[in-house]
Order: C-alpha cells, then sequence, then structure tokens
C-alpha cells in the first residue's frame, strides 16, 4: 500500500465512525501523493500520520437552566488539531447534529485553509450539540456562559481563539465573550466575530461570503466571465448566504434561490439588495424561517421540505453559478449532474465540504471551475485573521481597508492554488492546489520543531 494509503488505512480503523473525518482525510491525502515523492523529509518525519492526529480534544459536560426551570445537559467540544504556524483558530458550532467526527473533520479542514490565508493561524473547531433554534436570548445566554465556563481555561489570545459558524452569530459571541472577559478580568482579542463595540472588524460578518464571490469571480476571469446577468443559485440563508447574495447583487449577477433546513424558496426574477434586507431582518432579527419570504414576495415559489439541489434538479432550472452556502454533503451526485446539465459553470463553496466526493468528480470530469471549501471560503477566517492584528495593535481598520485586504488574500489564495497544482503537476486542479499549498506551509513547520 501506498504511504498515503496507509494513513487512510489507520485512521479509520482507529476511529471507524467518524465519517466525516474519514471523507476529509481521505480528499486532503490523495492530493498530497505527488508531495511524498517531492519530500521524501515528510515521509520520514511521518508528518502525514501525524498531521491527521488532533494535538488535542477536550469534551466537557455544558449544564444550564431553560426558561421552565428545567435542567438540560448538552456536550461541549473543543479540537485543537494543529498549532504548527499559529495559535489554534477555527469556529464554534451549535447544531443538534454535532459530533467528535464533525468536529473533526471541520478542525482538519481548517488547517489547510488558515494555512491558504497567508496568516499565522493554527487550526481548531469546536462546539456543542445544543440547538439554539427557538430557544429564547435568556436561554440562549445561559447555555453560552456555561460553555465558556469550561472553555476560559482552554482558550487565550495566543493560545486558541474561536470565532462562530452555525448556529453561532453575534448573539452567542457577545455572550461568551462577556462570560469570558468576567471570569478572566481580561479585555483581550480572544473570540473573533465580536460586535464593533467591544473590538470586533468591520467587514467580519460580510468576509465568508464576499469572500466565496471574490474567489469565485477570480475563477470566472480565468475563462473571460464575470458575474454579469448570470444566474447564480445559493443555498443556506444564514450569515454565509445572505452575504453572498449581497456581493453577487453589487457584481451584477442574479440570485434565484435560498434555502433553509425546511424548505427551499426558487426567486426567477432574482433576489434584489431590498429582497435581501427583507432576509436579513427575517433571518438576524426576528428569527423567521426562509419560507416567509414567499409569503412577502408573491412571484417567489416555496418548496416546503425539499432540499434546494433536488428542487434545482427536478425543475431544470437554468443555473450558471452555484454557491453552497449552508452546510456538508449538500451536494451529491445527481445534485451535480443536474447542475452540469443545467448550465452550470462555476460552483464556489461557502460552506465546508458541502460536496460529496461523487459530486467534486464530476464537477471535474465535466471540467467546471470548482472552488473547494478551504480556499473559496477562507475569507471568514482571514478577516478574523485581521480583527486578532487589530485586536493586537488595538485600533481598527475602516471598512475599505479591511474588504481590501480581504480581497487581496482572497485573489493570492486563487493565485497559490493555481500556482502549486502546476508545480505539482496537476494544473488547473483547485482542489490539489489549495490542499498542497496549505500543507506546505505546515509541514514544514512541523519538521523545524522535530518529533512533538
Ligand atoms: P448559519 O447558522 O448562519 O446558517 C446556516 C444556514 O444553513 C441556515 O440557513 C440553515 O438552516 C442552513 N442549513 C444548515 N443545515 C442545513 C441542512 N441540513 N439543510 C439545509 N439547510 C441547512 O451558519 P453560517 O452561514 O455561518 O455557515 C454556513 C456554512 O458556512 C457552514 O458549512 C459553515 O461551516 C461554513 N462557514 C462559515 C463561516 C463563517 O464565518 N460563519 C466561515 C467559513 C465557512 P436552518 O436555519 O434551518 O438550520
Ligand atoms: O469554517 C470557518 O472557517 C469558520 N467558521 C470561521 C472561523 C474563524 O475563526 O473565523
Amino acid at each position: 500500500m501506498s504511504i498515503i494509503g496507509d494513513v487512510i488505512a489507520k485512521a479509520k480503523e482507529r476511529d471507524p465512525y467518524e465519517f466525516e473525518f474519514h471523507q476529509a482525510a481521505e480528499e486532503v491525502l490523495e492530493s498530497l501523493e505527488t508531495t511524498t515523492k517531492k519530500h521524501p523529509e515528510f515521509v520520514k518525519a511521518k508528518i502525514y500520520e501525524r498531521i491527521v492526529e488532533p494535538d488535542r480534544v477536550i469534551m466537557f459536560r455544558v449544564p444550564w437552566v431553560d426558561d421552565k426551570g428545567q435542567v438540560q445537559v448538552n456536550r461541549g467540544f473543543r479540537v485543537q488539531f494543529n498549532n504548527a504556524i499559529g495559535p489554534y483558530k477555527g469556529g464554534l458550532r451549535f447544531h443538534p447534529s454535532v459530533n467528535l467526527g464533525i468536529l473533526k473533520f471541520l478542525g482538519f479542514e481548517q488547517i489547510f485553509k488558515n494555512s491558504l490565508t497567508t496568516l499565522p493561524m493554527g487550526g481548531a473547531k469546536g462546539g456543542s450539540d445544543f440547538d439554539p433554534k427557538g430557544k429564547s436570548d435568556n436561554e440562549a445566554m445561559r447555555f453560552c456562559h456555561s460553555f465558556m465556563r469550561e472553555l476560559f481555561r482552554h482558550i487565550g489570545p495566543d493560545r486558541d481563539v474561536p470565532a462562530g459558524d452555525i448556529g453561532v452569530g453575534g448573539r452567542e459571541i457577545g455572550y461568551m465573550y462577556g462570560y469570558y472577559k468576567k471570569i478572566m478580568n481580561e479585555h483581550t482579542g480572544v473570540l473573533t466575530g465580536k460586535g464593533l463595540p467591544y473590538g470586533g472588524s468591520l467587514i467580519r460578518p460580510e468576509a465568508t461570503g464576499y469572500g466565496c464571490v471574490y474567489f469565485a469571480a477570480e475563477m470566472l476571469a480565468t475563462r473571460g466571465f464575470t458575474f454579469a446577468g448570470k444566474n447564480v443559485a445559493i443555498s443556506g440563508s444564514g450569515n454565509v448566504a445572505q452575504y453572498a447574495v449581497e456581493k453577487v447583487n453589487q457584481l451584477g449577477g442574479k440570485v434565484i434561490s435560498l434555502c433553509d433546513s425546511s424548505s427551499t424558496i426558487i426567486d426567477e426574477e432574482g433576489i434584489s439588495p431590498e429582497k435581501c434586507d427583507y432576509i436579513m431582518d427575517l433571518k438576524n432579527v426576528r428569527r423567521g424561517r426562509i419560507s416567509e419570504y414567499a409569503d412577502r414576495y408573491a412571484n417567489a415559489v416555496c418548496y416546503i421540505g425539499n432540499s434546494i439541489w433536488d428542487v434545482i434538479k427536478e425543475q431544470g432550472i437554468k443555473v450558471d453559478v452555484a454557491l453552497p452556502c449552508a452546510t456538508q454533503n449538500e451536494v451529491d451526485e445527481e445534485h451535480a449532474n443536474a447542475l452540469v446539465k443545467n448550465g452550470c459553470i462555476c460552483v464556489s463553496e461557502g460552506a465546508n465540504m458541502p460536496s460529496t466526493p461523487e459530486a467534486i468528480k464530476v464537477y471535474q470530469q465535466n471540467g467546471l471551475l470548482y472552488g473547494p471549501g478551504k480556499a473559496a471560503n477562507a475569507g471568514g477566517v482571514a478577516t478574523s485573521g485581521l480583527e486578532m492584528s487589530q485586536n493586537s495593535m488595538r485600533l481598527s481598520w475602516d471598512r475599505e481597508e479591511v474588504d481590501q485586504r480581504l480581497l487581496t488574500i482572497m485573489k493570492n489564495i486563487h493565485s497559490s492554488c493555481l500556482d502549486a497544482a502546476e508545480a505539482y503537476g496537476m494544473k488547473g486542479d483547485y482542489v490539489a492546489g489549495a490542499n498542497i499549498a496549505g500543507f506546505l506551509k505546515v509541514a514544514n513547520a512541523m519538521l523545524a520543531y522535530g518529533v512533538v
């Protein structure tokens, strides 16, 4: 068996039920095969074996009291995967599906994503099986405080800097930061995605969605295309999806879809800036469901209970560019075939690992421009890195400055992917390019440290 095959087999044998982690590890490691030939020093130092094993996994009980006075018990996690190139960095996910395998996949991806940003950040992820949906502000607060009551001892501005992810937005970060500040008696950059009055960065809320669209624009430009006049399918309706809609509109594209886990809306007239404002109010202030969009805008069609990619397949909806911005494995092989059939030329992933391995094969076999999540959605964590810099310097940059830095970082990630792919004999392959470029910096740092 090849070195890579052996590492994958051992990882599966060691943790047989961590399916998402196996999927992520397999995707990354398979594209590193060529690096084993060019870098015998990595093989000798067992860098491949070491990089799939987290530095540390922390699991803890999170008890809290709901509005009825009942005690609830959730499980909290932090996977500190690799800090070779900087303090651990990565989001917290609050969703009932959260388990160790999902957080290991996300923490593993984060190592390479963070390396691609060129900023000094290691890889981590954490979260809980707590479901913030339908919880009152007081319940969310009591949960977040209890979560931080344990997490505080494992994090710090030079140790580990969490942020948001699914189910963790401004409200949750506020409660967690407030509790950390209280018990540590320190006002410091220990979380990112903070509110502007207490150390947050302008453009951080926008950054993942904007960055995903910037990355898509870079890919389109390699074939002489722009967003102008393109039909764009976006999934999800949370933080990443909302700001992807905003940026596509600014670049002249037409967004024709959004969804949540209950329904899909299709608006063939396009989700205009005014409609996008309505969605931000609906989701972020009123905490409503996307189906309400079809009550407000009569021309939109709502498909209750249907996955967005099924709707696009079954209705034969024309899509030029697809931006999956909801969750892992939302696009499967059949969905990918339908996208190709319906005219799609570009897929840029706002979500982490939203395409199954079979879907990725379909994109590649059909010559689509395909930007994998660790490159295309790196704008979020990159801007978190910029928030950390501003916190350390004790100053804040204006919108234009942060947005310009974000754009430059996304362009640089795009070119590093292409350069690495070409240098390792896989020209034009953004998957291989992102994995190799992200890996080399981390592997060289690990090598420098000796066996630790
Ligand atoms: P949010 O919680 O703000 O939004 C998530 C959205 O996805 C919601 O509309 C949610 O619907 C929907 N969704 C979740 N699960 C499903 C499902 N099984 N089927 C259909 N829709 C679903 O999270 P974010 O926007 O922050 O995150 C979205 C994706 O982007 C995730 O993969 C995340 O890891 C990734 N990401 C986020 C970054 C960030 O900065 N926030 C950075 C990089 C990547 P519902 O309300 O019904 O649950
Ligand atoms: O998946 C991701 O990159 C994030 N959820 C953002 C992490 C961060 O630290 O900003």
